[in-house]
């Protein structure tokens, strides 16, 4: 069977993430970890998702990471990046002396495909690799225009208008389903925030690519949000991490940033949810990389060691604030 250790060396297919996630659950040395299920995808499969806890902790009620990935079928690295974080929390494979820290803090969940069925579409052929959506079939017949983006589906000022970075015509990329939570992937994540309550203190939803730090709103870039100076100082630590890693990550909100896009997970998280530090992170590689998508897997271990700095600096930034 697969080693541990193989998440940072290649890109796992859906079937490989399932057996990495029982072998972490049975051989953590590091941290309790259970595995659940989130729900069912449209096309049946469960959606698997890990809590990390220090070990025999009893405190029931700790403050939560949520930690996605794999809402979009081709971003291989978004999923990468999750498994690789639950490999670190799991195991400590370098010796980690913040860990201990960072499990005392919080729990962690960690959802790494969200969008189960597009993964495994996008790993079937080089002809499929570039899918993003779900693999819905209820929208149209016409085998070019199945799926909804799960990122335009959130029920927080959803719109399908493509002022506001939605579309209601199934054959693109964008479309943002007949209405908000209209798709099992996204009630998914949903009930889990739902059942979480109050405790979830920090929400990142991980995609590819353009090393951007995103902050809501996304629906609308007139929107703004009354804290944006606290969101911007979160972003500013993660991008000054990154910058030691000599990765140059821009901050802002994502209506400003990149693009209006209604419907996306971190605008619900924040204004649904009401969780109030909620990024989407576009990992690596740069705008300008050849790469794009298709980040040759020789790459993911430096992706993954020069983001996990930044990421535990955030965790430990909200902690404080
Ligand atoms: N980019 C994100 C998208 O869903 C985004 C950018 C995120 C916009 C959140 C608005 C809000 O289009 C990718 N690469 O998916
Ligand atoms: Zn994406």
């Amino acid at each position: 069977s697969l080693p541990v250790s193989s998440v940072t060396r290649r890109y796992l297919k859906f079937r490989q993430i399932r057996q990495f996630l029982q072998n972490v659950r049975e051989n953590a040395t590091n941290a309790d970890v259970t595995l659940s299920n989130l729900g069912r995808s449209f096309e049946g499969r469960m959606t698997p998702y890990v809590t990390i806890r220090k070990k025999n902790s009893q405190q029931e009620n700790k403050q939560v990471v949520v930690i996605e990935a794999g809402i979009h079928a081709r971003e291989w690295i978004a999923p990468s990046m999750a498994l690789n974080i639950i490999y670190r929390l799991a195991f400590n494979p370098n010796n980690d002396p913040d860990l201990d820290e960072l499990l005392t803090k919080f729990d962690w969940i960690i959802i790494p495909t969200v969008n189960p069925d597009g993964y495994v579409y996008s790993h079937r052929n080089s002809s499929t690799r570039l899918w993003r959506k779900t693999r819905t079939t209820l929208y149209s017949s016409d085998p070019h225009c199945m799926g909804v983006d799960g990122n335009r589906n959130f029920g927080y000022e959803w719109s399908d208008s493509p002022s506001h970075g939605g579309n209601s015509n199934p054959c693109t990329d964008n479309y943002s389903g007949p209405q908000g939570f209209s798709e099992p992937e996204t009630r998914n994540l949903k009930t889990l925030l739902t059942r979480l309550g109050g405790r979830v203190a920090l929400y990142l939803s991980l995609h590819s690519y353009g090393q951007f730090f995103l902050y809501p709103w996304g629906y609308d870039a007139t929107a703004t949000l009354n804290d944006e100076s606290d969101m911007m100082e979160v972003g500013r630590k993660f991008a000054d991490a990154m910058w030691e890693r000599n990765r140059w990550y821009e901050v802002g909100s994502a209506s400003q940033v990149l693009y209006e896009a209604a419907g996306a997970a971190d605008d619900y998280a924040r204004g649904g949810a009401g969780i109030k530090y909620a990024f989407t992170v576009e990992l690596s590689p740069t705008d300008s990389s050849p790469h794009g998508f298709l980040l040759p897997a020789h790459h993911i271990s430096t992706v993954v060691n020069d983001h996990w700095p930044a990421f535990k600096q955030i965790a430990l930034t909200v902690w404080n604030k």
